[in-house]
């Protein structure tokens, strides 16, 4: 029988304990809400006021043994909260308070918001969505970047987060690696998808691709990313967006959250036909998405050595490929997502993941030229 290294009643009473300490003179009652890949979040109520608690027990919920992680991986979640607030508050909830000594992460309960990719999946529109992710994505990135920063002040934000290495090594391993691999924690509906993963891990060019993305991820210190910015990560209502879960916060290239980002919506695109759900909606909110980022860092862009349209060139065919990586990690990698997994038809779900795949293939080697040209390739790609 497989034991869980925590006790539930155990963790709940060291929550209660420094809940009453820090928010004292109320009646705290708390119970686990979290079920994601790595946090155990809590409800902590007392009938009148709500706040979320997330713990970190120094390993990912998925699978304790193989991923230990940093004890201070959410001191580093609490940093990427206030950085990213100093520039867009609107955005980011509210943070009450954080113990290091305790490991727990104090902040507003957002509420009636769901997790985007589970609106995305009970078919619900978010008109203000596109807006609002285009204006964080560029604000955030553009304003904790060494475009705009001073080189001290950059260099000091870098060194902030450069220690946060257990979350950095499953992103190498998970996302640039073990996909395009022979590791044997890669899973894939076999044998439907068996030719497409061979093609994909013996394609010497998607090889030179992915390997140019991971090294770039390591050495490109442009800005703070969020480092795991998919739609689990962002919470939703119709007329608001607020960006969480920051725990992989790191300096990385400024194409690595849109591209994860895209790659995700991408998913729920070509999930959308199986699940009787309009993937047209899912392609317009990418592409504007794209607009709203552009037009936004172009009305911020002040860098006198580099011009606006080459870095934006840059970004966007990094973004494509990112997309690409993220697409075929969650397909064949380890960490797959419900928008595949909840479909219930075999021959519908192996039907969606194999076109997201030849999709990511071609994002990976022919990427689009532009945001329109993107819009009509995956309006195609994601037929029925
Ligand atoms: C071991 S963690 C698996 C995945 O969950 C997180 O949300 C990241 O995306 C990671 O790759
Ligand atoms: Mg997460």
């Amino acid at each position: 029988m497989y034991l869980e290294p925590w006790n539930t009643a155990d963790e709940i009473s060291i929550v209660l304990s420094e809940i009453n300490t820090q928010v004292p003179g109320h009646h705290w009652t708390c119970h686990e809400i979290g079920n994601g890949n790595i946090n155990f979040i809590y409800l902590v109520e007392d009938g009148e006021d709500q706040l979320i608690v997330k713990k970190d027990l120094g390993f990912a919920r998925i699978n304790p043994i193989e991923f230990p992680l940093s004890e201070d991986r959410l001191g580093y979640e609490y940093k990427a909260y206030l950085a990213y607030r100093e520039v867009d508050q609107e955005r980011i909830p509210v943070i009450h308070f954080f113990s290091s000594e305790k490991s727990i992460l104090c902040m507003e309960y957002l509420h009636p918001h769901v997790s985007l990719r589970e609106g995305l999946l009970s078919g619900k529109v978010y008109p203000r969505l596109a807006e609002h992710l285009g204006a964080y994505l560029a604000k955030t990135s553009y304003l904790r970047s060494k475009y705009h920063l001073s080189r001290d002040v950059w260099e000091e934000e870098v060194a902030k987060f450069s220690q946060n290495t257990g979350t950095r090594q499953i992103i190498l391993d998970l996302n640039f690696t073990e996909p395009f691999s022979s590791c044997l924690r890669n899973s894939w509906s076999s044998p439907e998808l068996d030719s497409i993963a061979k093609e994909i891990a013996e394609d010497p060019l998607i090889h030179t691709v992915v390997q140019d993305l991971k090294y770039r991820f390591l050495n490109d210190l442009e800005t703070l990313s969020h480092g795991d910015l998919h739609t689990g990560s962002i919470f939703v209502t119709p007329d608001d967006t607020k960006i969480i879960d920051m725990e992989f916060a790191t300096y990385a290239p400024m194409s690595f959250d849109l591209g994860m980002l895209f790659g995700n919506f991408m998913m729920a695109a070509f999930a959308a036909d199986a699940h009787g759900l309009d993937r047209m909606q899912i392609i317009e909110t990418t592409c504007k998405t794209w607009d709203v980022f552009a037009k936004t860092l172009e009305d911020l862009w002040d860098v006198p050595s580099l011009s606006y349209e080459e870095k934006i060139s840059e970004v966007w065919l990094d973004t494509l490929r990112l997309a690409g990586v993220e697409i075929i990690r969650r397909t064949i990698g380890l960490a797959h997502v419900a928008d595949f997994e909840s479909i219930q038809d075999r021959t519908k779900k192996t039907a969606a993941e194999k076109k997201a795949l030849e999709f990511a293939k071609k994002l990976l080697l022919d990427a689009c030229p532009n945001s329109q040209d993107l819009f009509e390739q995956l309006q195609l790609a994601t037929q029925g």
